[in-house]
């Protein structure tokens, strides 16, 4: 009897409808694709995994997923949340639905999934998300600063600064310890240290948001780091975006914000017992360290005769140190965790090249235009000062180009303690450079390679996409793409990363997003920055240039509309509703905002217009190009309410869907009586390529219309001698009409432009990066405009989509990749082109090139998707798949058969093409 019981407990508990059993499900993880977080942000997180690739497998039919408060209580037992077996092909963000999560939270969760033919695949490996502290009540910890550091000392610049505050407490743990996390965040930057070794590998925490309303807070496990005894624990904290120089003002305009720290060490003792060791007025501190003075724009000075050697241990006498003061949490801060991954050291650069220009001088080339610090290993002499300078350029005589930094100092300074050899980097600021110039070590020794090394800090991201080619420049280009997307997400999105600015313009932002995420996961980035969006919306619905905001409150058409742009990207990119849902307010406030004013006033907004728009008429400002703002402004009117309008009705708003379409209606029709005569002719003083552009990608004429304006665009293209005009607005939607109208020759001979304006040529003229302006240098002329001249700017690289989505053709037909196209473009300069992209799905892989007498197309689409490829393939000719008959594979079935191509459908697998005489 018991044995039966025994048998029919084994069937029930496997959940099959069938015996056999699959390769279990991968890569578990929740919310925005983190893997068992801790210090997690949301208690309500979501659960997404990934089927594995197997020849049997296709699809899912059904899951399971089961979260419990104890891994030994998986998966029978799940005591939080069992969803038995849900009959669903869907893999990712399944919303949690059991009891609500709370602070420190730790749950623990697994997943089983049946296949297309019902076989119940093997539990997946158990996985866990641990909550941070949600609450400002959880903190029983006060901010803490020392009472000198209130008032600030002043730069030789006439700039004030605070110096950096080193804090320690020492305490007893009397019992064994079985868990340890370390809450902490500061109003600043910080970085902690235990018992004398540095917690965790994030640089420039927390980060920036708009520190008045939330600041985020890390965790870190620290269990390792505690033992029974004596301990301690120090931090130092600097001024960061916090209460540094940051832009033309600081954070806070006016104010002189004094760095703080708060955290809080929760201890678990093996016994169950727990202890707390919070950040209070019973700690000490002291601004007399080695780090004298820290900024992101000027640099760090360092003087290793300060340095407190054992200053986070226990046994450290801390004599002149002074008692901290401590303050009350304040309640309009939220204090949240932070919900996307740190800045890290990502990658380290070697030098590849030393020169001498100026005696004593050595710059080091990195070949390599990068955001990040320069980790010098150099024999010293005592008290003999070294000065580490940096550029992005250099100057005809092979000295540094530092004019295009504008005010920031970028140096660092160190003054070594004795004579010998000294490793150092600075902690708390970041550069923009390729050469690094080091003057003031002990000159008797010369120099070499391995003395310095760039190390590359951008938010811990990992890579998701590649794109390669048979063309050098193209492939080169990708590279610059890459490298501005690594310069310039530095906890924000940044303009760029050198000189004195590096804030989070929205404009650049909303242009540079869905290349961004092809590229890297960048989700949460995203997600986050949105976060502080939502926080910074004016109450009148505007959006601010900068996000976090400190340049004031106007909006600007093109800019503000990064709120509404970028939460639909990502949605149409992952799948993620709760993206529309955390954002839809705050895109429907911009709507309204844009409504506010009649429509007669068009214009009124502030625009940039289509920025740094080459060969620009503009007496005003000719940055602002040719296209009227008034113009810009009712076109990412009507775009905006569209976004917002499809948001609607992904979530299923059926009031907003019927008023968001009315407006819509309404502001298109006024865009045509507007801007465009019954031929398509604009009727602005100029016909410009963003004028149209615009009308194109926001769909705001009937399609008879478009038909009479793409000639009038393509007049305007072959006016510039078949060059784009465009600017910051215009450039990123060139390739999606040329596409979309079937250009695509001309689409690739204006990418493949040697001649300015175009890509190819800031390759030509030495990018590294994606530059600000085309011509930001030129062999000819040499450096453009140096009040606005950025070597690492990634606006312009958004033509980076069109290389995944039009070259390589990997597009989404269904959000999040669920189904997916493989339409490739060919192109005369092009071999061969392929692309890989890891969606929510698994890696999709598009890889095309030409044969003697016809086309190779490899493509990978992975489980639980299907895909339409259009293979481009003229009548007459023949396609084979993996050198047989396309027919006999069950995985593939015709859907059209054209002049020009053929159109399957694919079940997931990997499929070889050829197309032959
Ligand atoms: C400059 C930068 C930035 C741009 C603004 C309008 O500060 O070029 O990228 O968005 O102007």
């Amino acid at each position: 009897m018991q044995w039966i019981f025994l048998v029919a407990m084994v069937i029930i508990t496997s959940c099959g409808n069938n015996s056999s059993t699959a390769e279990a499900p991968i890569d578990l993880v929740v919310s925005e694709n983190f893997k068992n977080p801790i210090g997690f942000y949301n208690p309500k997180p979501s659960f997404s995994w990934k089927l594995p690739v197997t020849e049997q497998i296709k699809s899912q039919s059904a899951y399971r997923i089961v979260v419990a408060t104890n891994p030994a209580l998986l998966p029978d037992n799940a005591d939080l949340w069992d969803t038995n077996t849900v009959d669903s092909d869907q893999s990712v963000w399944v919303n949690y639905e059991g009891a609500p999560l709370e602070s420190r939270q730790k749950v623990w969760w697994q997943i089983m999934f049946w296949d297309q033919d019902g076989n119940s695949s093997r539990w997946s490996e158990v996985a866990y998300v641990e909550l941070g502290l949600l609450h400002n009540s959880d903190w029983q910890a006060k901010w803490i600063n020392l009472p000198e550091a209130e008032v600030p000392d002043i730069m030789d610049n006439g700039y004030y600064f605070h110096r950096p505050q080193y804090f320690r407490k020492s305490f007893n743990l009397e019992n064994p310890i079985s868990q340890a996390r370390l809450y902490i965040t500061s109003k600043g930057v910080f970085e902690a240290e235990i018992n004398g070794i540095r917690v965790g590998e994030d640089v420039m925490t927390p980060g920036w948001t708009p520190y008045k309303k939330r600041i985020e807070t890390l965790t870190y496990d620290v269990t390792d780091r505690l033992k029974k005894g004596e301990n301690a624990i120090g931090v130092v904290v600097a001024e960061g975006w916090y209460s540094g120089r940051i832009a033309y003002a600081r954070s806070f305009v006016g104010e002189k914000p004094v760095p703080q720290l708060i955290c809080q060490l929760e201890i678990t003792f093996q016994d169950g017992a727990r202890q707390i060791v919070a950040s209070d007025a019973s700690w000490s501190g002291t601004t007399n360290g080695p780090i004298r003075f820290s900024d992101i724009y000027e640099g760090e000075d360092y003087d290793a005769n300060m340095e407190m050697s054992g200053w986070s241990t226990p046994d450290f006498k801390a004599e002149d140190w002074i008692a901290a003061e401590e303050m009350e949490l304040d309640s309009e801060i939220k204090l949240l965790p932070k919900r996307h991954s740190a800045v890290r050291e990502k990658m380290k650069l070697p030098v590849i090249s030393i020169t001498e220009p100026e005696s004593g001088k050595f710059i080091f080339d990195l070949g390599q235009n990068m955001v990040g610090v320069a980790e010098v290993n150099i024999p010293v002499k005592k008290n003999q000062k070294i000065t580490i300078r940096f550029a992005e350029m250099l100057q005809q005589d092979g000295t540094l180009y530092t004019a295009n930094y504008r005010s920031a100092r970028s140096t660092d300074y160190y003054i070594p303690k004795d004579d010998g050899m000294i490793k150092w980097k600075p902690k708390f600021t970041f550069h923009g450079f390729r050469y690094v110039e080091l003057s003031g070590f002990d000159s008797t020794a010369s120099p070499e390679k391995d003395w310095v090394a760039g190390i590359v800090q951008y938010s811990d991201f990992e890579q998701t996409g590649s794109f390669t080619s048979s063309h050098e420049k193209l492939n080169k280009l990708q590279s610059n793409i890459v490298w501005g997307l690594r310069g310039n997400f530095f906890d924000i999105p940044t303009d760029c990363p050198q000189r004195d600015e590096r804030m989070g313009w929205t404009g650049d932002a909303q242009v540079f997003a869905p290349t961004s995420i092809f590229n890297s996961s960048v989700h949460s980035f995203w997600a986050s920055w949105l976060q502080s969006a939502r926080e910074e919306q004016f109450v009148d619905g505007g959006i601010p240039n900068v996000i976090p905001n400190n340049r004031g409150n106007s909006s600007s058409a093109g800019w503000a509309d990064a709120i509404t742009i970028i939460p639909w990207e990502m949605y149409l990119r992952t799948g993620d509703k709760s993206i529309l849902e955390e954002n839809f307010s705050m895109m429907q406030k911009l709507v309204g905002y844009y409504h506010m004013k009649p429509e007669s006033r068009f214009g009124e907004l502030n625009s940039f217009g289509d920025w740094l728009q080459p060969y620009s008429h503009n007496k005003e400002d000719d940055r602002k190009g040719d296209t009227p703002n008034e113009l810009i402004e009712s076109a990412y009117f009507a775009h905006s309410i569209q976004l917002t309008l499809n948001a609607a009705k992904v979530l299923g708003y059926d009031k907003e869907i019927a008023e968001l379409q009315a407006v819509k209606d309404s502001v298109v029709m006024a865009f045509r009586n507007k801007f465009l005569d019954e031929n398509g002719k604009l009727t602005t003083a100029l016909e410009t390529q963003t004028g149209y552009l615009l009308i194109l990608t926001f769909d705001l004429v009937s399609p008879e219309m478009a038909k009479k304006i793409v000639p009038r665009l393509l007049n305007t293209i072959e006016e510039a001698d078949n060059h784009l005009r465009t600017g910051f607005l215009g450039t990123p939607l060139l390739a999606p009409v040329l596409h979309k109208y079937g250009e695509t020759d001309l689409l690739y001979s204006i990418l493949f432009k040697e001649t300015y304006p175009s890509w190819f040529y800031s390759i030509n003229q030495g990018a590294t990066t994606m530059w600000e302006r085309w011509n930001s240098f030129s062999h000819d002329e040499g450096f453009g405009e140096v009040s606005m001249n950025s070597f690492n700017h990634y606006a312009y690289g958004a033509i980076g989509q069109w290389m995944y989505e039009g070259i390589a053709g990997i597009s989404a037909l269904e959000p999040g990749y669920k189904k997916i196209l493989i339409a490739p473009t060919l192109g005369i300069p092009l071999e061969f082109a392929r692309a890989d992209y890891t969606s929510g799905y698994g890696v999709i892989s598009s890889a095309w090139k030409k044969l003697t007498n016809g086309l190779e197309l490899k493509v990978t689409i992975p489980p639980n998707t299907t895909a339409r490829v259009i293979i481009p393939v003229e009548i007459g000719m023949k396609v084979l798949l993996d050198e047989g008959e396309i027919a006999s594979n069950s995985n593939v079935s015709l859907v059209e058969r054209n002049d020009a191509s053929m159109v399957l459908e694919l079940m997931p697998g990997k499929y070889a093409f050829k197309t032959q005489q």
